[in-house]
């Protein structure tokens, strides 16, 4: 059977989401900054819209040289990972279904095998176009979305249009889908590796898949030698696999800020029944319960507490109570926005001991 692999990546994924949250920046160029704090402007861009791209603004940048290149309308906004983690966490159940197996790669990519679910490639596009309104609807961003008949060309396929973009690379187009491609855009091949090819007056895809194996393995080793002329043929027969969450969490925003144990508590408390439901599908158990805090200043704090390993949501309600008091104890004056709740340590497949089995 022939395998059909959608690779799905989100459009200036930080970014897209603060102006999403923050409709007064929308329209102009933003800067996502991870502050080291040392001094004012000390720390590097996380990433920047496609407005501040123009500028000459992107990613891993010193924050100062940012500054620098942007003009009068730029917005600098500190970054706030606990959010953008948990609309990452809902894209991935929300896409999830509409695939066989959706192994997630970073934070704002998965993989996607299709095969079964598509069955050409014709259905795969109209899957893609689904997964594109889905995302568009539900969290109101954009995403690009590679399709080919492996994870390397899938990947690649998607970086051709970006954003909003969609391309399809079939199995009979990859060899000239791959030809002229320089090697530094290869998928897997690092600097180093291309540099070292370049050395050799490697430069394109098609260079490396004709050049000798053997003069290619006593630079790179045996190993290498192969596995980077199979990307140049484009060829990769590593699978989608499923790799299973290492946390559940759920946020939620209060009806107004507030500091009242009790009303902040039957937030988490409404946010349970999803946690619940969660473990039972992944069949699940837990370690570590963590609340995460967001006050009416926008300043996120994350406090964890470990008990032992257990399938009990109400145990975790209980440590979450308790972190939540400690929290109000030592934050006298500031009001919480939004709360989450959040398990980690995850195992699963082992059932926890249960009373009829001591009958
Ligand atoms: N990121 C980061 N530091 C980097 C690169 C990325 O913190 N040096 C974060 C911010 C990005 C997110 O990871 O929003 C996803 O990275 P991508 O490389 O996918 O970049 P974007 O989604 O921002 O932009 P693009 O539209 O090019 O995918
Ligand atoms: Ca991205
Ligand atoms: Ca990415």
């Amino acid at each position: 059977m022939q395998r059909i692999i959608l690779h799905m990546d989100l459009d200036s994924f930080y970014a897209s989401i603060e102006e999403k949250r923050k409709p007064e920046i929308a329209g102009k160029p933003v800067v996502i900054c991870v502050f080291s704090g040392r001094t004012a402007d000390s720390g590097a861009v996380a990433t920047a819209n496609y407005k501040a791209r123009e500028l000459g603004i992107k990613s891993g940048m010193p924050i100062m040289l940012a500054r620098k290149r942007a003009n009068s309308e730029t917005v600098f906004l500190a970054y706030d990972i606990e959010f953008y983690r948990e609309v990452s966490d809902r894209i991935m159940d929300l896409i999830e279904t509409e695939c066989d197996i959706l192994e997630q790669a970073s934070i704002d990519e998965a993989y996607m095998d299709v095969s079964l679910k598509a069955g050409s490639f014709e259905n795969a596009a109209r899957i893609a176009e689904r997964i594109k309104e889905i995302i568009r609807e539900q969290e109101g961003l954009t995403c690009s979305i590679g399709i080919g008949p492996n994870k390397l060309i899938a990947k690649m396929a998607g970086k051709m249009k970006k954003p909003d973009g969609l391309t399809i690379v079939r199995e009979r187009e990859v060899a000239a889908f791959m030809e002229k491609m320089p090697i530094e855009k290869i998928h897997g091949i690092g600097k180093k590796t291309a540099e070292l090819l370049n050395d050799l007056d490697i430069k394109t895809a098609d260079d490396l898949a004709k050049s000798s194996l053997l003069i290619l393995e006593q630079r790179l080793g045996k190993n290498k030698a192969r596995l980077m002329q199979d990307k140049a043929r484009g060829i990769d027969d590593s699978p989608v696999e499923q790799r299973v969450a290492q946390q559940i969490s759920r946020m939620k925003t209060l009806a107004e800020d507030s500091d009242d144990i009790e009303t902040i508590y039957s937030t988490m408390r409404a946010m349970s029944p999803d946690i619940r439901k969660k473990i039972q599908k992944k069949q699940a158990t837990f370690r570590t319960v963590s609340i995460i805090t967001i006050d009416s200043k926008l300043e996120t704090q994350t406090r964890s507490e470990t008990i032992s390993q257990t399938d009990d949501v109400e145990l975790a309600m209980a440590a979450a109570r308790s972190l939540l008091s400690k929290w109000l104890d030592e934050n006298k004056g500031r009001k919480l926005r939004r709360v989450g709740i959040r398990v980690s340590n995850l195992e699963y497949g082992r059932k926890q001991k249960s009373l009829g089995d001591f009958l």
